[in-house]
């Protein structure tokens, strides 16, 4: 399984700009997020947020909860967007030190009666590919595909560099 390590899934993750120009825009502010849920069947998608970036990023990186009111499993196999060339589910991994991610084989699984956070450092939705930067204040749309409930268009609202939650959340990443 190839992994993607150090510049990108640092950028993703800890909101480190690849480039330094960006550190100018260090300015934290919280933008309000696009605070209705989306559901298909039993499943729900709240706090869904992306991450700003850098105008020479490639990637970029999805986050959201993804709950599940039913009484079987089931599993986000994919997504899509038209923002990027792209978009995979990914995890990350440390090794050695250093941060590496990689494709989920076969999908992420939200239990039953139960419910999974992609959050930075964790599993998240990989933009790879990005055909413009993704700026604070926009959303991305992104089309979730689960094998038992079917198909359900979130809008991720994009939250600055540094942000590590959809309030713009800023948890001592200096
Ligand atoms: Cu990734």
């Amino acid at each position: 399984m190839p992994t993607i390590a150090c510049r990108a899934a640092r950028a993703v993750h800890r909101g480190v700009a690849p480039v330094l120009a960006v550190a100018a825009l260090s300015t934290v502010t919280s933008t309000p997020i696009a605070a209705e849920p989306y559901r298909t069947a039993s499943i729900t998608v709240s706090d869904a947020w992306a991450r700003e970036t850098a105008p020479a990023q490639k990637a970029g990186g999805g986050f959201m909860i993804i709950d599940n009111a039913g009484n079987r499993a089931d599993r986000l196999l994919s997504a899509a967007s038209g923002v990027a060339d792209k978009v995979e589910l990914h995890t990350v991994s440390m090794d050695g030190g250093v941060m590496r991610m990689r494709p989920v084989a076969g999908g992420i699984a939200i239990p039953a009666r139960g419910k999974v956070e992609l959050r930075p450092g964790s599993f998240h939705i990989m933009f790879m590919g990005l055909k413009a930067p993704l700026r604070r204040g926009e959303t991305v749309p992104v089309t979730l595909r689960f094998a038992r409930a079917g198909t359900v268009t979130a809008r991720l609202a994009v939250q600055p560099i540094g942000a590590m939650g959809p309030d713009g959340g800023h948890h001592g990443h200096h």
